[in-house]
């Protein structure tokens, strides 16, 4: 090691070239000195892990600079800053994505490979952090990434669970759930800034007094006090010098609040209520939409809204003298209910400890705010027992009241004497045993009030915020939401970019609507070759690692269908099973039926504590079994269930999809953002009339979609003559072969009880109207298979998808957000001072 110890001694570069420089060499020797200095190892003696380390600390040094400039920017007097509240962000693995919005991957490619190593394999050394369920919390992340990218100053402030998202195992056809000890490694790209705790009071009482000049006022002396310390992580935009942070909060006993116990000899007493404390932050709730009412997540819930708030008004009063400008230099967005405590928050800032006038105070509130929903499912939205509520938080569930007294005064004159009204507005509902509903909190402290998806912003003004809308119109919008094309693009994809880019040049990354550029080709054949031999290049590599992880060989010139999301009876994957038997016994019956051969890939967690989605986990792994060993179909039909579905194994999934799954019921999807991936990466869809997909279609045209099922208002229809599933089952032969064969314990070895479970809530209830759609979905499945058997038309059709898709950009929904709800500017950073001739 002598001639690296002399480099390492010798440096002909400056230290803080070695630390900025993006040549090659430079980067090439600053992976060895944090090698070194860092990890503490030689080449000869480290492990993966150690390089892909050192490689992490390359890149963040090369990202400090443009983020410590923009954390200074963003703190001017005249900016105004978006802070988006959020309980979750699942941001997926930073390296790569880093080094692509740095656009230094080749230089790293190439300084890695000279080392004797491989960048990929450094890649997907990392740890993802798995601090989200599925949509809402991938969503956030996108939006942190178009928000840099569009040089809008912003903060993501969260939760810094120490477990995230379990991770999945599949023993035995079952889901097995393993904590996620995303942090047992070390995490190189965050910074802990103690020097910025903030104290959170629970329990205990409120007391009234009154102060210096004889104003009446409140304090609350809490039974006991939490300290927050917050976690940074730079979020970079795409080839720009702003870098946002994104700031988790993790929760820590207070030790001065314990200090007297502790000095009377009560260590034990002490130490406890550190445990206590440390459990606030040490698990991210894996329940994707039905949220059930614990108080632990409710804690979690208040802490982060409560830091994250108290954290905007330190860094405004650095330069402002008063919180009255607070509503024109900060926009929050509630991402969901699950920060909505924080319209009680600010205010009990602003009137308790800032000494406000309740009036004034509510201006500024209401002004702040923005809420989204992400949900219609009834048993999704939030509501706390009062007792809980009243007992963690018993300032804010008084100011809960006062506003809530405020805001009915306001009903009444508006609709008087109308009694339900009253009800449903209520922020306390009052119906049987008392709750919160946070819906309504939300709704009545924010200005503006979005759905995610045309479609669900026009349902929620229908059904569950319709006395919402009656009151405010002027605050529902519409937001649909979008994706990174840099992530689930540029990153995941890197042969398809590299084929659109030779064709359009590379501005439709922040431009995404210039893929249309892409229409010209769609008649050249020699391009439409290429299209497909990408994908199917991208398809082989999928198939070497369903071959590795779950030993299924799989032909890459099938037709790949997939569906990977979370496992929820509304999505249902068990719809897609049922295709699955169809065909099967179809190929039974007639093994010389002419139809593509097809691979069926599924991927998605269930919620621990959801009996049917565990149940429909182990139905698609028992007819696999069945399926893929079965002779008789010569390997026509092949089903794989992916363990671990998470970001890194969508950025493996999505590229290499030729049809993507989107088959919830009509009205129970918000949007969907999958379906955005899949097509943006040249899937076709076959879909109902759900979210987005109704856009999306739009979009691409009918002819290029495959659509089925009932729309809205017909489920609704259906289920108000009160719908009767087994009629399905009697009229159609083929249906009812497909739920006998699943009956029988074909695929259970013939245990008749194990998937018995489905079926009975098929037959006898379906609430989902999976009967009411089989033969449509079929009928639609028919048509896949007839163009899949034309490659030249699929290809075409494939083309137009990725050349429409400009809309699913999520620059555009910031940009939307940005202009309707935030009214902020984009702010371009200067790097100043040292290095700049690498700036
Ligand atoms: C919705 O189910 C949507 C995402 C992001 C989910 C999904 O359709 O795409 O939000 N909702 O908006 C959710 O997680 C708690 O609700």
């Amino acid at each position: 090691h002598l001639s690296l110890m002399a480099s390492i001694l010798n440096p002909n570069v400056t230290i803080e070239d070695d630390r900025t420089g993006l040549d090659i060499e430079t980067i090439r020797r600053a992976v060895l000195d944090n090698l070194f200095y860092i990890q503490g190892k030689f080449p000869a003696i480290a492990t993966k892990h150690d390089f892909y380390m050192a490689l992490a600390y390359t890149v963040r040094d090369r990202l400090l600079q443009r983020w410590l400039n923009s954390v200074q920017t963003n703190l001017k007097k005249d900016v105004k800053s978006v802070a988006y509240l959020s309980a979750e962000f699942l941001v997926g693995p930073h390296l790569g994505n880093n080094l692509i919005n740095l656009d230094i991957y080749q230089q790293v490619e190439q300084a890695i490979k000279e080392s004797g190593l491989n960048l990929q394999e450094l890649i997907d050394t990392e740890e993802e952090p798995g601090l989200g369920n599925g949509g809402l919390g991938r969503l956030a992340a996108c939006y942190l990434d178009s928000l840099s990218s569009l040089e809008i100053p912003a903060i993501g402030y969260g939760i810094r669970y120490e477990f995230g998202i379990f991770d999945q195992h599949i023993q035995d056809g079952w889901q097995v759930e393993i904590t996620d000890k995303w942090l047992q490694y070390g995490n190189p790209w965050e910074i802990a800034r103690p020097e910025s705790s903030v104290m959170v009071n629970f329990g205990g009482r409120t007391e009234a007094y009154t102060d210096d000049h004889g104003a009446f006022r409140v304090r609350w002396i809490p039974e006991y006090v939490v300290k927050g310390i917050p976690y940074d992580t730079p979020i970079l935009g795409y080839k720009v010098n702003t870098a946002n942070t994104l700031r988790l909060w993790r929760s820590e006993a207070c030790e001065s609040f314990n200090f007297e116990r502790f000095n009377q000899g009560d260590y034990y007493g002490a130490v406890d209520s550190k445990v206590h404390s440390e459990n606030l932050c040490k698990v991210l709730y894996p329940n994707d939409e039905p949220i059930q009412g614990k108080e632990l997540r409710l804690q979690q819930q208040y802490f982060f809204v409560c830091c994250s708030l108290q954290d905007m008004i330190r860094t405004h009063l650095i330069e402002n003298s008063s919180l009255d400008n607070f509503d024109q230099l900060w926009a929050i967005q509630l991402n969901d209910t699950h920060p909505a405590v924080a319209v009680a928050e600010l205010m009990r800032l602003l009137v308790d400890v800032h000494h406000y006038e309740w009036e004034p105070a509510w201006q500024i509130t209401e002004n702040t705010f923005g809420y989204t929903n992400h949900t219609l499912l009834p048993e999704a939205l939030e509501k706390w027992p009062l007792s809980i509520f009243g007992r963690l938080l018993p300032r804010l569930l008084e100011i809960i009241y006062e506003i809530n007294n405020r805001f009915l005064e306001r009903v009444r004159i508006k609709f008087p004497d109308n009694g339900s009204k009253m009800s449903s507005l209520s922020i306390i509902d009052e119906s049987d045993d008392k709750y919160v509903r946070m819906a309504n909190l939300a709704c009545i402290g924010s200005h503006r009030i979005n759905g995610v998806a045309q479609l669900h912003s026009e349902l929620l003004k229908e059904t569950i915020l319709h006395d919402f809308y009656a009151l405010f119109p002027e605050k529902f919008t519409n937001v649909t939401n979008g994706v990174t094309p840099r992530r689930w693009m540029v990153l995941s994809n890197p042969r398809l970019t590299e084929l659109i880019t030779q064709k359009i040049g590379n501005r439709w990354i922040n431009h995404l609507d210039e893929l249309k550029q892409l229409e010209q080709f769609v008649d050249d054949a020699s391009f439409r070759s290429q299209w497909r031999q990408v994908k199917q290049e991208v398809k082989q590599d999928l198939a070497k690692y369903i071959e590795k992880k779950v030993g299924i060989v799989v032909n890459p010139a099938s037709l790949f269908d997939v569906q990977v999301k979370r496992i929820h009876e509304y999505k249902r994957q068990h719809l897609n099973v049922l295709h699955i038997i169809t065909l099967y016994n179809r190929l039974k019956h007639n093994p010389n039926l002419d139809i593509p051969p097809r691979t069926f890939i599924f991927g998605g967690k269930a919620a621990p504590g959801y009996f049917m989605a565990k149940r429909i986990i182990k139905l698609i792994t028992s007819v696999g079994d069945v399926i893929n060993n079965d002779p008789d179909l010569k390997d026509r039909l092949k089903v794989v269930f992916l363990p671990d579905y998470n970001v890194t194994l969508g950025q493996r999934v999505y590229p290499a999809a030729d049809l993507s799954e989107q088959i919830s019921t009509a009205g129970k999807e918000a949007s969907g953002t999958g379906n955005m991936k899949f097509s943006l990466n040249g899937a076709l869809t076959i879909g109902t009339l759900d979210g987005a997909n109704v856009e999306i279609r739009e979009e691409v045209g009918a002819e290029n979609f495959f659509l089925f099922g009932l729309t809205t208002p017909q489920v609704a229809e259906v289920k108000s003559h009160g719908y009767y599933p087994r009629g399905h089952y009697d009229s159609n032969e083929e249906l009812r072969g497909v739920l006998d064969l699943i009956s029988c314990g074909f695929f259970s070895r013939g245990n008749r009880e194990l998937l018995q479970p489905i079926v009975d809530n098929l037959l006898y209830d379906d609430p989902y109207l999976l009967l009411a759609d089989y033969q449509s979905y079929i009928n639609s499945q028919e048509e896949v298979s007839e163009a899949y058997k034309d490659q030249e038309r699929w290809s075409r059709m494939s083309i137009l998808n990725v050349a429409r898709m400009g809309k699913f950009s999520s620059d555009r929904s910031i940009q939307e957000y940005c202009d309707n709800i935030w009214k902020v500017q984009p702010v371009s950073i200067k790097l100043q001072a040292y290095n700049q001739e690498n700036a």
